[in-house]
């Protein structure tokens, strides 16, 4: 009998400048989730919505310091944490959570979720962009530039570390499909132990040997693994609908060998994440409607 899939979305937009992505759950639903994973034998449960404020509630610099930047970052933290509890819960009941977003901050709720800190988990990260930012390094003060920074706890909000999730190691966190990087965070992933693979890598040595390579460091000695899609990953003639495209991504046929290269991994697969895509600048909702076909080749689907 297959895992029950509880789909969770977070209509977040706090932590990216264009507004639109907190439609991406809706979006991503009616391009016919449930139906496609039950389908494939997954009973899929709907556990809804988590509950975001409206930025024009509150106001996005309040909590700025001198040396760093974070845009709504106390609202962040909130929304983080019922997401983190949503996912737990999820797993305690037995189900396999699937997070809907929403803007990439919501990563840290989702991997906080996933895992203990008695345990190992690795992340695969497919993304146009590091998303390796810290509050003193980021350009933009947008968190969703800095989520996966914030999982590993680079980076301070006055003294203490501004994020951490637990359980997770440099050594079995893997960047595929790199190709947007900022001064600082180059510096910063440079000396770290994360594994990058940029477009360059896949072009030279096949989008399939670079994510199954890619794989293989995040579940090496780790209990289980989370895989975090962001849909900028594509090339945007592929995937129009995300806030921050940038030309020369992956294509249709390679996102959809490296969601394969996921459903072999089926065993250690812990959570997953779709995120980034905005209704707003999509077209006829064929982003959202591709971001349920990669879901649906991570779970499992194969033509024969
Ligand atoms: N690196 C830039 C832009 C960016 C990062 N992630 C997305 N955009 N989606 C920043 O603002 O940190
Ligand atoms: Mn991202
Ligand atoms: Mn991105």
């Amino acid at each position: 009998m297959r895992q029950n899939v509880r789909v969770l979305g977070v209509p977040m937009d706090l932590g990216a400048d264009r507004r639109g992505v907190d439609m991406g759950p809706s979006a991503i639903r009616y391009g016919g989730l449930a139906d496609r994973l039950d389908d494939l034998g997954f009973d899929c449960i709907d556990g809804g919505d988590i509950a975001v404020p409206r930025p024009e509630a509150g106001d996005p610099d309040a909590n700025d310091l001198p040396d760093g930047r974070t845009k709504f970052l106390p609202e962040t933290r909130e929304v983080c944490a019922d997401l983190s509890a949503a996912v737990a819960a999820t797993r305690a009941d037995g189900e396999f959570p699937l997070v809907l977003g929403g803007d990439h901050s919501i990563a840290m709720g989702t991997v906080d979720g996933a895992t203990d800190p008695d345990e190992e988990l690795g992340i695969v990260w497919f993304d146009a962009h590091g998303d390796f930012n810290t509050p003193q390094t980021t350009p933009s003060g947008n968190i969703h530039g800095m989520s996966l920074a914030g999982i590993l706890g680079k980076g301070r909000f006055g003294e203490t570390p501004w994020a951490r999730a637990p359980g997770v190691s440099e050594e079995n966190v893997v960047l595929v499909g790199l190709r947007s990087l900022d001064e600082g965070e180059r510096k910063l992933l440079t000396e770290s132990d994360v594994t990058a693979f940029t477009m360059s890598d896949i072009d030279t040595r096949g989008a399939s040997t670079v994510v199954q390579e890619a794989l293989a460091i995040a579940t090496d000695g780790t209990d289980a693994i989370h895989v975090s899609l962001d849909l900028d990953w594509l090339d945007p003639t592929e995937a129009p609908g995300v806030g921050t495209p940038v030309r020369g991504g992956v294509s249709y046929r390679e996102a959809h060998i490296a969601m394969e290269h996921v459903a072999d991994n089926s065993a250690s697969l812990r959570s997953m994440e779709v995120v980034e895509v905005n209704p707003i600048l999509d077209e006829h909702n064929r982003t959202a409607e591709l971001a349920c076909e990669l879901v649906s080749s991570a779970f499992g689907e194969r033509i024969l």
